[in-house]
C-alpha cells in the first residue's frame, strides 16, 4: 500500500521536535491528560484538528501581501465575497472571525427561547450556540452513522423520517429551522449525500421552514460525492458545490477547514432579510461588515484558498492521504469508524479498551495514551465533548466514544502517516495495560477544551 502523490513540492519547511518517553509522560500528566493542554513544542506530529492547520501555497503568501488593510471597504473583502459567490453561489456574505462567530450570528438570528433545531448531527460549538440563543439541537442522523463498523457511503444523510416526525410531534412553529452539515464531524468525517439535501430542501419547504447549512467541510463532501453518487462521476467540484448550496437558504462557514487558511469564517445567504439582519449584528460582535474580524491580507488568503481548496487534484490528493492512514490501521486489525473520513481517521475507543467504562473516559484516556506511546497528538470526540444535558445536568454517553486523528492539509508526509500507524499499532498490542481517567476539573462551556483528568490505576 502506498500514500497518495503529493500536488505540489515543499517550499518551506517547519522544524519538529520529538520528546523522549519521560519528557512525554511528564507532559501529559500535567496537561492534566488533556490533549489541548498540551504545549505545541511537547507534539511531535500534530493531529489535534484540521482546523487552521492548513500550508498555504505560494499563491496564497503572495495573496497577503497584497492586504488592504483599510477599515472599511478592503479589496480583498470583494475579492472574498466573489470568491464565496462564484463557489458556493450565494448572493450575500457576511465575514466573521472564525466559524463559531458565524454560528454566533446566524442561530442567534434565527432561533427563540423553546424552539429546536433539528440536525443531521451536533457540533460542539453549534450545540451551546443554539443552546445559548434558547434553542436544542436535535440529532437526526441515519442510524447507520451510529455503528462504527457500517460502511454506509452517506452516513451524514439526515433520516428524513425522523426529521418529519420531530416537526410533527413538537409543530413547525417550535422548529427554529433546519440545521445540515457537510462530512460530518462527529460521525467521523461522514458525508451527506446531493440526493439527502435535495429531499430535505423539499421538505423544508412543504413545512415553511428555513434550511441552514453547516457548509465547513463542504469541498470534502463534494468530492465524495462526485466518487460516490451516481450521476455525478463527471461533474466539476464546483458545479457540485452550488448545486449543494442551491438547497439551502444559508450556511456558516469555518474557513480554517477547507478554504486552507489559519483564521476566518463567514456566514453567506441568498435570504435579505437574514443579511441585514446579521450585517448588523456583525459590527456589534466582529467587526465592521467589509472585514468580520479579519484583516485585509486573511481575507486575500481565504479568497484564493477557497478556491484551491475545491480543485479535484488538490481534494483527491487530500482525502486519499486520510485513508492511507486509515487502510494501514486497518490492515492492523486497530477498530476505526468506517467508512474513513474526510477530515480524519477515527478510533473506535469502546473496542479498543473494552476493559473501561464509560465512566472512566475510554476516548479521553486513548488520546493521551497515544501521546504517551508516540508524541503524536489526537483528539478525544465522546462523552466529554458531548457533555452535559441541559436539563437533567447528567452526563450524555453518546454511542459513538472515538479518538481523532485528525490530518491537517498538505502538512504532513506520507512518512508521518506511517510513524503514525506505527505508533498506533504498538499501543494496540499493549492495550489491557492502558488505566483510565476521572475528572477532576470542568469547565462550564465547551469542557472538553480545558478539562483536567487524573489516572485511575487498574
Ligand atoms: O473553529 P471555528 O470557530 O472556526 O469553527 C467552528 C466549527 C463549526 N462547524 C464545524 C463542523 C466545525 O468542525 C467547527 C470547528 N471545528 C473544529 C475546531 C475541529 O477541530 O473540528
Amino acid at each position: 500500500m502506498n500514500g497518495p502523490v503529493e500536488p505540489f513540492k515543499i517550499k518551506v519547511v517547519e522544524p519538529v521536535n520529538r520528546p523522549n518517553r519521560e519528557k512525554r509522560k511528564l507532559a501529559i500528566k500535567e496537561a492534566g491528560y488533556n490533549t489541548f493542554l498540551l504545549k505545541s513544542e511537547d507534539v511531535f506530529i500534530d493531529l489535534l484538528t484540521d482546523s487552521g492547520t492548513s500550508a498555504m501555497s505560494d499563491n496564497q503568501w503572495a495573496g497577503m501581501m497584497i492586504g488592504d488593510e483599510a477599515y472599511a471597504g478592503s479589496k480583498n473583502f470583494y475579492n472574498f465575497e466573489n470568491a464565496v459567490k462564484d463557489i458556493l453561489g450565494y448572493k450575500y456574505v457576511v465575514p466573521t472571525h472564525q466559524g463559531r462567530g458565524a454560528e454566533h450570528l446566524m442561530y442567534k438570528t434565527l432561533t427563540r427561547d423553546g424552539q429546536f433545531i433539528p440536525r443531521n448531527m451536533y457540533f460542539t460549538t453549534s450545540k451551546v450556540h443554539v443552546e445559548l440563543a434558547g434553542g436544542k439541537m436535535m440529532d437526526v442522523i441515519i442510524d447507520e452513522a451510529h455503528d462504527p463498523e457500517n460502511d454506509h457511503p452517506f452516513k451524514g444523510n439526515v433520516n428524513l423520517e425522523k426529521l418529519e416526525a420531530l416537526i410533527q410531534e413538537k409543530g413547525a412553529e417550535k422548529i427554529a429551522f433546519i440545521n445540515v452539515e457537510m462530512d460530518v464531524n462527529m460521525a467521523g468525517g461522514q458525508p451527506v449525500s446531493m440526493e439527502n439535501l435535495r429531499e430535505v430542501w423539499k421538505l423544508g419547504k412543504e413545512y415553511g421552514l428555513k434550511v441552514i447549512f453547516d457548509a465547513t467541510r463542504s469541498s470534502e463532501n463534494a468530492y465524495f460525492i462526485r466518487e460516490r453518487e451516481p450521476g455525478y462521476e463527471n461533474i466539476p467540484i464546483n458545479e457540485i458545490l452550488r448545486e449543494m448550496m442551491s438547497y439551502s437558504d444559508g450556511c456558516i462557514y469555518s474557513s480554517k477547514k477547507d478554504c486552507l487558511v489559519n483564521i476566518g469564517g463567514f456566514l453567506a445567504t441568498n435570504d435579505k432579510e437574514i443579511f441585514e439582519k446579521t450585517r448588523s449584528m456583525v459590527v456589534v460582535y466582529e467587526g465592521l461588515h467589509t472585514y468580520g474580524g479579519m484583516a485585509g491580507r486573511d481575507m486575500e488568503a481565504l479568497a484564493r484558498g477557497l478556491r484551491e481548496g475545491a480543485q479535484y487534484d488538490y481534494l483527491k490528493y487530500r482525502v486519499n492521504q486520510v485513508k492511507y492512514l486509515g487502510e494501514l490501521l486497518k490492515e492492523a486489525r486497530v477498530p476505526i469508524v468506517q467508512p474513513i473520513g474526510g477530515h480524519a481517521v477515527f478510533l473506535d475507543a469502546l473496542k479498543f479498551l473494552p476493559h473501561l467504562s464509560r465512566e472512566k473516559w475510554p476516548a479521553q484516556t486513548l488520546s493521551a495514551a497515544i501521546y504517551e506511546e508516540s508524541a503524536v497528538r489526537s483528539m478525544e470526540r465522546g462523552a466529554v465533548s458531548k457533555g452535559r444535558d441541559k436539563e437533567t445536568g447528567e452526563n450524555i454517553f453518546p454511542k459513538l466514544e472515538l479518538v481523532r486523528l485528525t490530518i491537517p492539509r498538505r502538512v504532513y508526509t506520507n512518512t508521518h502517516i506511517e510513524y503514525t500507524a506505527n505508533a498506533i499499532k504498538n499501543l494496540y498490542q499493549k492495550r489491557e495495560k492502558i488505566a483510565g481517567l476521572k475528572m477532576v476539573y470542568e469547565p462550564e462551556y465547551l469542557r472538553f477544551f480545558q478539562a483536567r483528568f487524573e489516572k485511575v490505576p487498574l
